[in-house]
């Protein structure tokens, strides 16, 4: 019989890797393994219950939330507040930040940044979407959590991951000693190691972006994109073109192909589109991890200054020589 190794059994034994751990940060990703495979369950019988379409609220960037976005949102957070192990909630779906004020949490030390249904508008048309966190520790020392306590900069993340559910469900994870993919088997209802010590290729032909908005794509970026379409067998160009309008979904599949993903900034978003502590921070800490890289154009990802909870960000994102290559173009135009 072939054996098996469950998320839970695999985090209980990496916690050896952190000699002065007391457990505390396992005990949060398994609780969020737990409320993703909740959110799992309703992700995949969205088509038969009544809880497809909006859920008639506007979150704080104008966009309408579907009904999954806010039951996501919720068992997320209900399953942070009782674990015990997080100060601190910041969610794409809410306007501020969560301080869990509660006995059990007094003592936690983490701080939890979420997008709890990535990719949402995917929802009503049976395409992956998906679930992005990052864990950070707490620079206040007790009381309240503070701004400074959920403003960190990338590089101080200690663990991030995603969720991805497709056409099967699957959690990724690093605590920053490499990346390891569990596939949720839904006979036995664990998430099983499929994929350890995942590796982005250092070269890819893939390359995603949404191109409808190239118009208004800066320089470089159009010049990238021409890059990838001129025909040259020595590089295996043209790349193939992917873009599901799910970033988890993209980039997952960037990774275990190798590839790479743009979100630019654009007319419609000048800032970039996506947020920097709950999508693209945890995104870049990942894929980074696996061997790749994530800039802005111009910067690392990872050491951007964050200074609101909602900011937003340019991203370029994957396997390492293309990703150099966009910036090269980028700073032709800098
Ligand atoms: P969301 O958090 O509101 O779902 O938006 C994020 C999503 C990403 O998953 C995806 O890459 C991007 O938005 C798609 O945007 P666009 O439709 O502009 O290409
Ligand atoms: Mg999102």
């Amino acid at each position: 019989m072939q054996s098996i190794k469950t998320l839970g059994q695999f985090i209980i034994e990496k916690q050896a890797d952190f000699p002065y751990a007391k457990g505390e940060l396992s005990r949060l990703l398994r609780d969020i393994g737990i409320a993703s495979k909740i959110v799992n369950r309703e992700v995949n019988k969205a088509g038969l219950a009544d809880i497809l379409g909006d859920a008639g609220s506007i979150n704080i960037q104008g966009e309408g939330q579907k009904k999954l976005d806010v039951y996501a949102n919720e068992q997320f957070i209900t399953a942070l507040k009782s674990g015990g192990e997080c100060c601190v909630v910041v969610s794409e779906e809410n306007d501020e930040y969560i301080y869990i004020d509660s006995e059990i949490s007094k003592n936690a030390k983490y701080v939890v940044a979420i997008d709890p249904l990535d990719g949402s508008s995917n929802i009503d048309v049976n395409v992956g979407v998906g679930t992005v966190f990052s864990i950070f520790r707490r620079k206040s020392k007790s009381g309240a959590a503070t701004m400074e306590d959920v403003l960190q900069r990338g590089v101080e993340q200690v663990a991030a991951g995603y969720v991805i559910y497709g056409s099967s469900t699957m959690l990724v994870y690093t605590t920053g000693k490499g990346v390891n993919g569990f596939t949720l088997d839904p006979s036995i209802g664990e998430f099983c190691l499929s994929h350890p010590d995942m590796k982005i290729p250092k070269d890819g032909v893939i390359y995603s972006i949404n191109e409808g908005y190239y118009a208004h794509f800066p320089d470089g970026i159009k010049k990238y994109i021409k890059f990838c379409q001129v025909e040259d067998e020595k590089t295996s160009r043209p790349y193939t073109s992917r873009y599901t309008g799910s970033m988890v979904a993209d980039l997952h599949r960037n990774m275990i192909k190798g590839g790479i993903f743009l979100y630019p900034i654009t007319a419609k978003s000048p800032k970039g589109k996506l947020r920097l502590i709950y999508e693209c921070n945890p995104m870049a800490f990942i894929i980074e991890q696996a061997g790749g890289k994530a800039s802005d154009g111009y910067n690392r990802i990872l050491e951007l200054e964050v200074t609101e909870l909602h900011q937003r960000s340019a991203i370029i994102i994957g396997s390492e020589n293309m990703v150099l290559k966009a910036e090269e173009m980028m700073a032709c135009f800098s």
